[in-house]
This record gives C-alpha cells, structure tokens and sequence, in this order.
C-alpha cells in the first residue's frame, strides 16, 4: 500500500515537471534572456537580438536627447537679423572648449534669392562668416568673434561661408566650410568645400582659397553640392564625411558620402560606394568601438536613427531614436586620436532654426545631452517615452489640399 502511494505520488510528480517542461518548451520566456536563445524565433525577434542587443537599455547605441538654453549668446531680440547655427564638433584645448559656427549678423531676416543682394540674405546661412566661442562648462558661452570671414570676391566663399567643422592633424587646426560662390537658392545651394587652417584653435586662419573638396561631375549625385563636410580620424586616414543634395522627381534626396585623404589640403578621393548612407542631413559621425555611428536626422527612410559601420562605409541600423539634434557638434575626445575603440558621445551642440516663425527665420545654438558612450551608463537616458501635449501634434495639422479631399471623399460617401 505504502509502495502504490509511493509510485502514485513520483507520478504526479514526473506529470508536473513534464507539464512545466512543455511550458518552458513552449512560450518564449518571461524573463527576456539576455543573449539570443536557442529557438526558432520570428524575424522581429532574431532582429532585436542581432542588431539591438535585445533591449534599449542593452543596446549602446539608443537614447534619448536632453536640450538645454545656452547662455552667453545675444541674438537681438530675435528678429532674424542675427543667427548662429550649424556647430562644428567641439574641441578641448588650453582650458576650455571650443566651437566654431556660422554667424550671420545682416540688416534683415532672410528675404528669399529673389530679393537677396549685396545686403540682403537669401538664405538663413547666406552672407554669414565663421565665428567662434569658448567655454568651461559647456553651459556658458563667451563668443570670441570670427575665425573666417568672407573672402573678397572671387575667392571661394566670397558670398558666404558657412557649415564649418574642425580638423586636428599633427598639431594643427583645419577649418573646412561650405565656400559658396554664388547666392544661395538662386539655383539650389549650390557650393563646394574649401578649408582655412592654424597653428592654434584661436587662429590666426590661413584660407588656402582653394576647392578642397570639389562637387561631383555632371550627372553625378554631387554634381552641384557638397554640404556639411565633417571630418574624423580613421584607420590613419582623414575621413571626411558629406551630404549632398541630389533630385528625385523635383525633391531634395539628402545623402551622406565620403572621402578620404593623407593630407588634409587633399587631394580628397571620394569612395567608390558613394553615397554611403542614403538618409540624413546635417548627419553627425563618431568613433565607436572599432567602427564608426552615425547619427542620421531629418531626410529619407532612415531618418531618426544612429547607425554604425565597422568599417566606416557600411552602414547599418543600430537604433531607432527620436528628437535627434540638428546639425549636431558633440564633443568627442577621441575624434582625432586614430581610436580603434571609440569611446562614444554624452553633450555637444545642435541648433534650433525658425526660433518664431519663418519672417524672422533664424537660428540659435543649444546643447544636448545624451548617453552614446561606452563610458557612461545612464539609464535615465535608455527611456522610451517622452510625454507630448496634443496641442504639439495638432501644430502640425492638415493643409487646405488635405481638408479638401476629405471634404470630397465624405461629400461621395454621403451621396450613395
Ligand atoms: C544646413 C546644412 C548646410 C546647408 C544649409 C546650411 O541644413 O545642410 O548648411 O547648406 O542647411
């Protein structure tokens, strides 16, 4: 008898463990495992392990961007007579940080090509110099004046230059911008590269008032612009990533190419991949690990991701993220070091354009705050969502066209 409650019991028990072990066998688990398990799992599921780490809280490459007001910057009541926007990556030398920008201080708000002249800016970035700032915190900002001012014409950037980013090579500074021989938007905005370079980062500038960086050939992508020149040290190269303004149909299709050099007054060679990320503007590279993250804003399918590339060209998804900053300069210690472990990005600079509307259009610097850094481990930053009123969407409502076919296909409906 004894015996029989014996067996019955190991019965239950065997019935038990085999009941939990389909289970196990069955549902993908409670608690999410950290590494890819050994299952069939969906292409959504292989996805997040392969290329997110499982999790944005795992996965180095999400965050969220913080902004906060900078001080130090006047902007004369904020009638578009004066703008800062498009800041390079920061540097830290002799006791602070830099930034250099472009400043346009003009009579008027940009008034359109068509109303442009000698006096009268086009565009929010036309008429503008290279001007830069120092600063201890980051926070705080004392403008130091300008770095680049427009050469007299015909020199490369005669009409305006604009969208600089620094360069530290052996012991010297390079200042490579936008040189723009022509007004901005009365074709398209159109201009090529051109670079100034220092023995310090408070000058004196020495323009080499040449094309560094020249536009692509007749039908090529880049045949008309190279935009927001942005150079890293990589692989003992200087690679210098650009965006470019290409046409489908009529649009704007912004893309990012690259090119490298040993000397950085060139010659530049423009990789036979180009263009190497098909979305973007303004878009902002960083040492990472062994490879190089993108952040790609604003323009195309891709837009609001960081990407990464562990050979610098080829690009992939390695996160999806939001409220990415504008034209953004962070701050990178290991920018110019030749890193083959790249340590990542916290702050920098980005801007804000159409600060009150677009009849006064101009731009002001802020600074944002993220976690993209090996070093840092935030999670605050790793948080998904972020509360919008419904004022903010409603801001972007429907247009006339839009309420009108509406209109129309209601007005169709109510017929029948
Ligand atoms: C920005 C940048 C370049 C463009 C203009 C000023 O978004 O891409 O700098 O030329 O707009």
């Amino acid at each position: 008898m004894y015996r029989i409650k014996l067996t019955s019991v190991a019965v239950l028990c065997l019935m038990a463990l085999s009941v939990s072990a389909q289970k196990k066998s069955k549902g993908f688990p409670y608690e999410l495992p950290a590494e890819k398990p050994d299952r069939p799992l969906s292409l959504g599921m292989e996805r997040s392990y392969d290329k997110y780490g499982a999790t944005p809280q795992a996965n180095e490459l999400y965050t969220q961007f913080k902004y906060t007001e900078l001080k130090g910057f006047d902007y004369h009541g904020h009638d578009g007579t004066i703008s800062r926007r498009d800041p390079s990556k920061i540097i830290f030398k002799n006791g602070k940080y830099y930034v250099w920008y472009t400043y346009r201080n003009t009579t008027t708000s940009p008034k359109g090509a068509a109303k442009a002249n000698d006096t009268i800016p086009s565009a929010d970035w036309d008429l503008s110099e290279i001007w830069y700032a120092t600063s201890k915190d980051g926070f705080t900002w004392e403008e130091q004046g300008v770095a680049v001012p427009r050469p007299p014409k015909p020199a490369v950037g005669w009409r305006s230059v604009t969208t600089t980013d620094i360069l530290e090579w052996k012991g010297k500074y390079y200042l490579y911008y936008q040189g723009f021989l022509e007004i901005s938007g009365k074709k398209g905005d159109d201009c090529p590269v051109a670079v100034s370079y220092a023995d310090s980062p408070d000058g004196p500038w020495v323009p080499y008032n040449k094309i560094v960086i020249p536009n692509g050939a007749e039908g090529e992508w880049d045949q008309f612009s190279i935009h927001d020149p942005y150079p890293l040290v990589y692989k003992g190269k200087i690679y210098l990533y650009y965006k470019s303004d290409s046409k489908n149909n009529g649009d704007y299709i912004r893309m990012q190419g690259l090119a490298t050099a040993d000397n950085p007054l060139g010659p530049f060679k423009k990789h036979p991949l180009n263009p190497v990320i098909g979305s973007g503007h303004e878009t902002t590279m960083f040492p990472f690990k062994d490879g190089i993250a993108a952040l790609v804003i604003r323009d195309g399918n891709e837009h609001n991701t960081v990407q990464f590339a562990k050979d610098g060209v080829n690009f992939d998804v390695a996160a999806n993220v939001e409220f990415m900053p504008n034209a953004a300069g962070p701050f990178i210690p290991d920018a110019y070091t030749n890193t083959k472990d790249g340590r990542g990005i916290t702050w920098g600079l980005s801007h804000f354009t159409a600060v009150n509307g677009w009849s006064t259009n101009h731009a002001i610097l802020s600074r944002f705050d993220c976690d993209l850094s090996q070093d840092v481990n935030d999670p605050n930053m790793k948080k998904n969502h972020v509360y919008l009123r419904p004022e903010f969407f409603y801001k972007m409502g429907l247009t006339a066209a839009q309420k009108k076919r509406i209109a129309e296909e209601n007005e169709q409906l109510n017929k029948k």
